[in-house]
Formats: C-alpha cells, sequence, structure tokens
C-alpha cells in the first residue's frame, strides 16, 4: 500500500451511483466492489494527514458528452440526479471537484474542453491540490479506461509523482482490453501501479 503523508492527495474519482451502481446507466462492472477498499484507503490516508479530494461527473442534461446531443455516452451524472449521488457507501470527508458542469466534454479532473470555444480549462483540482499542499498523488476509482486514467496521466505531465491503487479501479472497457491498455499507457506515462500487496489472495488478472 501506497505510503501516505501531509504531502499526498488521495484522489477518489467519480464513486457515483451511474458508474458504482448495477442500476446506474453507464455501470462499470463490479464497481460497487471497490467501494469499501477505498473507504479504507481513505482512511489510512487521512489518518496521517493526507489530502483527500473527490471528483464528481457533473453534466447539465443537455451535451455534447452524451450521444444523444453528438458524443458517444449514454445519459449519465447529470448534476443534482441520483445518477450524479456518490455512492452512499463511499466515506465522503474532503473537498469535491465537480467536473462538466458548463456542459465541458473531457475526463480528466483536472481539465475539461470548452464546447463552444474548444479550449481547455482547469477543473479548480491542480489549485486546490498546490494550495493543500500536495506534491504526491495517488489515484482510485471509476473508470480506469477514461477519467482515472486521464487524470492520471495529466498528473503526470503536471510533475506529480502518481501511483495508481491497482485493486481499486475499474474499466469500462467498451471494447474489451481497453482496462488492460489503459494501464500500459499509464505506466508508460511513469505511473506507479500499487498491486494491493497487502491483499492475502492471487490478484485476479
Ligand atoms: C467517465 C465516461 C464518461 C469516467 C465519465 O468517469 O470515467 N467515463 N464520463
Ligand atoms: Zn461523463
Amino acid at each position: 500500500m501506497p505510503a501516505y503523508d501531509p504531502t499526498t492527495a488521495l484522489l477518489v474519482i467519480d464513486v457515483q451511483n451511474d458508474f458504482a451502481d448495477p442500476s446506474g446507466s453507464l455501470y462499470v462492472r463490479t464497481g460497487e466492489q471497490i467501494v469499501t477498499l477505498i473507504n479504507a484507503e481513505v482512511a489510512r490516508a487521512r489518518a496521517v494527514g493526507a489530502t483527500v479530494v473527490y471528483t464528481q461527473d457533473w453534466h447539465p442534461a443537455v451535451t455534447p458528452h452524451f450521444q444523444k446531443d453528438g458524443g458517444v455516452w449514454p445519459v449519465h451524472c447529470v448534476q443534482d440526479t441520483w445518477g450524479a449521488e456518490f455512492h452512499p457507501d463511499l466515506t465522503v470527508i474532503g473537498p469535491v471537484v465537480r467536473k462538466g458542469s458548463n456542459g465541458e466534454d473531457g475526463y480528466s479532473g483536472f481539465t475539461m474542453r470548452d464546447p463552444v470555444i474548444g479550449a481547455t480549462v482547469p477543473t479548480g483540482l491542480a489549485d486546490l491540490l498546490a494550495e493543500a499542499g500536495a506534491t504526491h498523488l495517488v489515484i482510485c476509482g471509476l473508470a480506469t479506461d477514461y477519467c482515472v486514467k486521464s487524470t492520471a496521466l495529466d498528473g503526470r505531465e503536471g510533475g506529480y509523482p502518481v501511483t495508481v491503487l491497482d485493486d481499486k479501479i475499474r474499466a469500462v472497457d467498451l471494447q474489451a482490453g481497453d482496462g488492460d491498455r489503459a494501464v500500459e499507457e499509464m505506466l508508460r506515462a511513469g505511473v506507479l501501479l500499487d498491486r494491493a500487496e497487502s491483499m492475502t489472495g492471487q490478484p485476479s488478472d
């Protein structure tokens, strides 16, 4: 397990009903299984004064992110709906960064793409981390092949050492193997994988 200290930020990515509940509109298979594991990680981080930050996919009802409006996704995580709420079992004790609020597209917790001008705009996460004095990132949540990957890669570009918690992420896998390819891409970018050596069983993959 990663060594937390006050300069570490644990980023909990999009553990929301539409992704983590089997009846969610963009359910990520077995997503509900990571909630308890993440809670334990949050407790470990908090115990030593690390920062814990949560992200939420937070779309308006109409956005080019959705298939019906020209994008690729079913309607999900619409602001102030059940699907956008955190999974009810998730321990939320820290600041929340919402992305997509004004119809922006993209997956990273750090940046979004403005749908009108096409420019990349910050979400506020980088400022929040700087203010908290966080210089190392540990990332878990949903989904491996989209928001986890983009956030990890942006973190590396921003100069942070990044560790991704391999047993506390799950992939959409629109195409079989997307999750595995996302992990390979993160590794190539210098992301460290935490293989949960504290677990007693053999890894399932
Ligand atoms: C995500 C697809 C669409 C994610 C968000 O949180 O990984 N994936 N919107
Ligand atoms: Zn989305």
